[in-house]
């Protein structure tokens, strides 16, 4: 068996993987990063597009930061809209910020680009990926590769390898506690080389279904509608996703649409998932490894930087200060926030979402809520503070 040694192992190469072997790098702290994806694979899937102000700046921090701003769209504001009603949540006016559009296929490609160039070990491809010995003072990540099995001893492992990974089934099922909902309907999207419909982003909720208008660039669009989680990509011609969406946003907005052969189509489904605790030994878990939001707050990639960034200063203060508070309280400090993270999720979800079981009661509550919003100032600023990003510590 051949062996390695490095003083962080990531399991993972997606973008809380990535983010945190750069930041830590930063502060020469080596790290080795396994994935058992192909680079290609991973620089492919089409996920989030919204970035907080926080992720925008842990993305400078990583030096990435100049593709991002001169590609990327800062945006002021989003539009709700509610069976063609619309309300513009004003986010520069109400908090004083802004949020970034750049997708998260971007930024790990800009990751694994610099990770690359500055000579970090990214062993894409990995089969058989396993952390043992995890409470032991030299934890290691096995895994195989070309037919050979190798192991590398390092003295943290950091579990960055999403809600199907490995890292999460290695807590004991006595000491992690999972709580999880799964929402009864997914969202179909496509990707269009064609002008976005406004320039900013639309949420919608229309009586059959919710519907999103946003982009990627001034010349991408990104679609999506809520579909059953029966449905198939298959089941959604291009001409019948156009007609629905036209449908759902109302005519005033679909009068701007422009449609076109989407290039990507994928359904994902919504859940609601987190794991406590996010440490066990010398394992730390970051990202959707650890928590899943639905996308209605534009919350996972985010989230998962958030992760990384409390997980950073705790390794940072350890190695160079000898300091161990922040790596103590990490999974306390983290699950603070991914409740809150949580709760808004689900709430955003809950509110523009049509779900088979709701009675004429709660689709009233729904419209109140957007009366609501619609006519109070300090609730739109509550909805406002959330989706720009809660500070790291609140
Ligand atoms: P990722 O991006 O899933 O990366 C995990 C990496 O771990 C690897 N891996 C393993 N490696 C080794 N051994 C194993 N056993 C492994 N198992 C998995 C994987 O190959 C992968 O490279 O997790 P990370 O870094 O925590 O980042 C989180 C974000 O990716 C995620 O929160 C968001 O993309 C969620 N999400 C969305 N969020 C939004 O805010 N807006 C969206 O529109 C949005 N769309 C999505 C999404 C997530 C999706 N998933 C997970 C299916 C659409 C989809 C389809
Ligand atoms: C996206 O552009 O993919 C996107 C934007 C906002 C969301 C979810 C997804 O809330």
């Amino acid at each position: 068996m051949k062996s390695k040694k490095t003083q962080v192992c990531i399991i993972g190469s997606g973008p809380a993987g990535l983010l945190l072997s750069q930041l830590l790098h930063n502060e020469g702290i080596s790290s080795i990063i396994v994935d058992r994806q192909s680079r290609s694979r991973i620089e492919e899937r089409v996920r989030a597009g919204v970035l907080e102000w926080g992720s925008v700046e842990a993305l400078e921090d990583a030096g990435i930061g100049e593709r991002m701003h001169r590609e990327g769209l800062p945006h002021s504001g989003f539009d709700l809209a509610f069976d063609g009603d619309l309300h513009r949540i004003d986010l520069t006016a109400l908090v004083d910020k802004r949020v970034m559009v750049y997708g998260q296929t971007e930024v790990t490609i800009d990751l694994i680009a610099r990770r690359l160039k500055q000579g970090c070990e990214i062993i894409f491809s990995a089969e058989e990926v396993q952390p043992i010995d995890v409470k032991s003072d030299a934890p290691k990540v096995r895994y195989t590769k070309d037919g050979e099995t190798v192991e590398i001893t390092c003295d943290y492992i950091a579990g960055c390898d999403g809600f199907h990974g490995v890292s999460r089934q290695t807590i004991p099922q006595d000491i992690l506690k999972t709580f999880e909902r799964v929402y009864p309907f997914g969202w179909m999207g496509v990707l269009v080389e064609k002008p976005p419909v406004s320039d900013e982003l639309i949420y919608a909720n229309h009586q059959r279904g919710f519907a999103l208008c946003s982009m990627r660039s001034p010349t991408r669009s990104r679609y999506y509608v809520q579909c059953p989680t029966t449905d198939k990509v298959e089941d959604w011609s291009d001409a019948r996703f156009w007609d629905e969406l036209a449908v759902r946003i109302g005519p005033q907005v679909a009068a701007n649409l422009e449609t076109g052969d989407s290039f990507e189509k994928s359904i994902a489904p919504l859940r609601s998932f987190v794991a406590e605790p996010m440490r066990f030994g010398n394992l730390f878990l970051c990202g959707d490894a650890a928590h899943i939001v639905p996308p209605t707050g534009a919350k996972g990639l985010n989230l998962a930087i958030a992760d990384v960034r409390i997980l950073s200063r705790g390794l940072i203060e350890h190695y160079k200060r000898a300091q161990d508070a922040y790596l103590e309280a990490y999974s306390q400090t983290c699950l603070k926030r991914v409740w809150k993270v949580e709760r808004f999720s689900w709430y955003m979800s809950t509110m523009l979402h049509q779900f088979p079981e709701f009675s004429g009661f709660e689709k009233r509550m729904q419209r109140a809520e957007f009366d609501y919003l619609a006519g109070s100032e300090a609730a739109s600023q509550a909805l406002a503070e959330n989706y720009v990003g809660l500070p790291l510590e609140m």
